[in-house]
This record gives C-alpha cells, sequence and structure tokens, in this order.
C-alpha cells in the first residue's frame, strides 16, 4: 500500500523542484543558525545562494561522524534546546556518542515517513506489530513505535531481550508484523524451536520489516523459509533520522526506495569525494531537507550501496538504493549496536599491564552475534597468578558492558601471540556468514 500517494509517485520533476526548494530553504537556515556550517560554508567559498540547481549541491562541503563529534553534544543543533523535544544518541568512533535532536516537527515527519515505511511492507491499520527493536537512546524502538500508530496498527512495544516471554506473547496476542534485526529474527525462530512452537504453524506474522544490520539475500531467503513470512529490509541511521529514511516496497523486494521529499542522496568515490553516476557502488551521502533540530548537509554515511533511478513496479517514483553491502570505515554491528574497534580499545587502555595488541573476533551462536575480544598483556602480568589474570578479564568485560552497551568475552594472552601481518595488526575477524 502508497501511505501518501501525493509524495511517494509525484512526477521526478515535481518532486525535483520541491528537493531544491527545501535544500534552498535548509542552507538558508544553518547558515544562519549553526556557525559550524557558516565557517565551513566560507572556508570553501559558497553561500547558500550559490545553490542554484540539485547538481550545484556538489559545490557543497560534506559533514562527517568527526564533525558531530567535534560539536559533541548538541554543537550542530539549529534550533535553541527549548524547541528540541526528543534526544538520541549512536555510537561514535570513541567513548562519546555520537548526539541528535529532534524538535515536534521532526518528530512528527519521522512518525510520517515511518508510517510510509511500514505501509511500503504491507502493514495496514488492522495490523499488530511486534516491535523487537531496543527503546532506548538507539533509534530503532521508538521510531517504530511513533510509525505504527501514526499508521493506526496496534503496537506491542516489546523491545528486545527476553527471548522465551516474546514467543508467548507472539502465540497469545497473534502479532501479524515483526520488526527487529534480521540476526533477532532467526534467533527467535531458534528460541520458539526450543519451545515446540511452529513459526508457520502456531504464530502469525505475515511480514517482518528488517534492518540495522547488514544481512544478505541469502539470509532473507532463510529467514523468509523458516519464519515462512516476507522479509523486508528497512535503512536508516540516527544522524539522519532513524528507521524509514528507505525501505523496500514488499511488491518488489529489490532495493530500498528513499523518502526523496525528505533526504537527499547521492553516492560518492570514498577516496576523492566525486559522485558516481547511478548504478555505479560508492559511498552514501544523504542531506536532510526538512529537518530542524540537526539538519545535515551531505553527510557522508560510510555505508556502500548503488542508487537505481529505473521506475519500480509498486509505482513509487523514488530513487531505490541497493541493500547496503558493507562500510568505508571499520564499524561493526553487534546485535544491532555499533561498534568501532577504538571505542573497545579506549576501554582495554584503561587498564594497567594490557598491552594495545589485540583482535576482536565476532561470530553467530544460536543466531546470535558473540564477540571475544583477545589482548596481550605484559611479560609480568602474564607470569602472575591465574587467578589474578581472570579477575582482570571479568573486570574489563564489565567496563566493556558498561561502555558499549554489549556483552563480550575478554581473554588475555602472551605478549607478541597476536599475529601481524606485514607488520599490521589485523583488528577484527568476523566469522559470521550474512
Ligand atoms: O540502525 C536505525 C535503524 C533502526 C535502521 C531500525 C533500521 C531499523 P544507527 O544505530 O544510527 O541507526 O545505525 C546506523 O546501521 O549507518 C548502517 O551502517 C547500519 N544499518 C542500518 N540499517 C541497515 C540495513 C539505526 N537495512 C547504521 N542494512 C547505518 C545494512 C544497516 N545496514
Amino acid at each position: 500500500m502508497i501511505y501518501n500517494d501525493e509524495y511517494e509517485t509525484m512526477p521526478r520533476e515535481a518532486l525535483e523542484a520541491i528537493q531544491l526548494r527545501r535544500l534552498r530553504n535548509t542552507l538558508e537556515r544553518v547558515y544562519a543558525t549553526v556557525p559550524f556550517y557558516r565557517r565551513k560554508f566560507e572556508k570553501a567559498g559558497i553561500k547558500p545562494d550559490d545553490i542554484k540547481s540539485l547538481e550545484d549541491m556538489q559545490k557543497l562541503p560534506f559533514t562527517t561522524k568527526q564533525d558531530l563529534r567535534d560539536n559533541y553534544p548538541f554543537g550542530l543543533f539549529a534550533v535553541p534546546l527549548s524547541q528540541i523535544v526528543r534526544i538520541h544518541a549512536s555510537s561514535g568512533t570513541t567513548g562519546k556518542p555520537t548526539v541528535v535532536g529532534y524538535t515536534k516537527r521532526d518528530i512528527q515527519i519521522w512518525s510520517e515517513l515511518m508510517a510510509r515505511a511500514l505501509a511500503a511492507a504491507g502493514a495496514t491499520k488492522s495490523d499488530i506489530i511486534h516491535n523487537a527493536y531496543g527503546y532506548g537512546l538507539f533509534t530503532g524502538g521508538l521510531g517504530v513505535h511513533y510509525g505504527a500508530e501514526t499508521l493506526g496498527a496496534s503496537v506491542i512495544p516489546v523491545s528486545g531481550g527476553n527471548t522465551r516471554r516474546q514467543i508467548m506473547i507472539m502465540k497469545d496476542f497473534k502479532p501479524t508484523v515483526l520488526t527487529c534485526t534480521p540476526s533477532y529474527s532467526l534467533h527467535l525462530w531458534k528460541v520458539a524451536q526450543e519451545m515446540g512452537v511452529d513459526f508457520k504453524r502456531d504464530l502469525s506474522i505475515r511480514v517482518g520489516i528488517f534492518g540495522a544490520e547488514p544481512w544478505s539475500e541469502k539470509m532473507r531467503q532463510d529467514i523468509e523459509e523458516k519464519l515462512g513470512i516476507d522479509a523486508v529490509d528497512i535503512y536508516g541511521l540516527s544522524e539522519i533520522m532513524g528507521p524509514g529514511v528507505a525501505i523496500e516496497c514488499i511488491e518488489a523486494k529489490n532495493g530500498l526506495h528513499i523518502f526523496e521529499d525528505h533526504f537527499i542522496p547521492e553516492i560518492i568515490d570514498p577516496n576523492t569525494g566525486e559522485v558516481l553516476p547511478p548504478g555505479t557502488p560508492g559511498e552514501l551521502v544523504l542531506t536532510t531537507i526538512t529537518k530542524e533540530g540537526i539538519p545535515l548537509i551531505r553527510y557522508r554515511t560510510r555505508d556502500i550501496s548503488t542508487l537505481y533511478r529505473e521506475p519500480c513496479k509498486c509505482g513509487r517514483t523514488m530513487v531505490r538504493m541497493a541493500r547496503v553491502t558493507g562500510r568505508t570505515d571499520d564499524m561493526l554491528i553487534v546485535r544491532g549496536v555499533n561498534v568501532f574497534p577504538s571505542q573497545i580499545e579506549s576501554v582495554l587502555m584503561e587498564h594497567e599491564g594490557v598491552a594495545p595488541h589485540y583482535v576482536i573476533i565476532v561470530d553467530r551462536e544460536r543466531a546470535l552475534d558473540v564477540l571475544e575480544v583477545r589482548v596481550e598483556v605484559t611479560e609480568e602480568l602474564f607470569s602472575d597468578q591465574v587467578r589474578k589474570l581472570q579477575e582482570l578479564e571479568k573486570k574489563i568485560e564489565k567496563n566493556i558492558k558498561e561502555t558499549l552497551g554489549i556483552s563480550c568475552k575478554v581473554k588475555l594472552v602472551e605478549p607478541k601471540s597476536i599475529e601481524r601481518s606485514m607488520g599490521k595488526a589485523k583488528r577484527v575477524i568476523d566469522k559470521r556468514e550474512l
């Protein structure tokens, strides 16, 4: 179903006229209200008024996660805090998160875009939505929640964890739509099996809306077969809004429609910054054109994708992005939580006797991500009592859990035992099969 026919199927010319108008408004606004942008534009020798066409966008400087970090926490907000009604955050490259703020209107628009996204995946107001995305600073839970209410569906705000209870709720409340990370859907299936509950026979889920981490066509097939549902990909990031920046339509399940009346996408060569033509893979760059709280100009997502401009059989005229195949940086997503190796490194380095030689091993057990950190310690420490080493391992595990919000197993190993290839450390071994 198309939730907003007027915009989602608008002729390209009309859509692009709206984009240009909104872009110019946004540029005027950030230039006037955010010193960071004024400085950046001045340095590039550009004024908002110089942008007379969508092609002119290429003259604008990029914004990066580092810029958000340098202006932590609220430095990029374009409105006074009195107009901010919600704050979310996601992981930064070190201890400090990336912070975003929403005005009332931002929340309204986000809710409508999420309603559009749910509708594109085939949900209607008659559905019961089992929302197992985490509620909190992460945008997944609340993003889907507000969208479901806007659509008029019944939402079960079950959030993450307590899987056996989730299965019981699914059996008893009979939700028809499941929203969570793709890996968690497979974990739900496994736990259901152990409880003697058959997804196809005993539950009523018809469609799953999965995102927040990379997955593959193979994984889609696996989920669809095991759970007996349609599995649809949803994309978003907190810096730009949260879930609902783009979604696959259930009719084609072939690329995610970006809601272009609110975001302008570009694909660039991550090394040169040059804009690449449709059909060529590169780094996705997004510009928000209606956001009030924290508008972002040419934000480098670090996600690798491709844009397709061919029309889609669902009737939407909005461009499609290919499923995200990777990142241009070393960010990992572990159980839906974004993790940078540098964040783990800073926790490790807080402990005496621990050397900056480590490797992070990510794997999947019972469809859930598991993380192990192996780190070298000094000779003295390693030859100390085993009990002392074990205590330190537990302490580091606790600190990682407290700082990053993820559980992991820490193993202290002897000096020089972690492999270096050509002198270079390999920080991450990802054994997960997508
Ligand atoms: O993950 C928002 C979200 C919530 C999207 C629920 C979809 C569903 P962040 O925590 O800021 O926001 O993480 C954003 O996650 O830059 C991608 O690297 C990755 N990501 C999000 N969706 C997908 C997807 C939310 N469908 C980062 N496929 C993004 C692959 C995804 N990667």
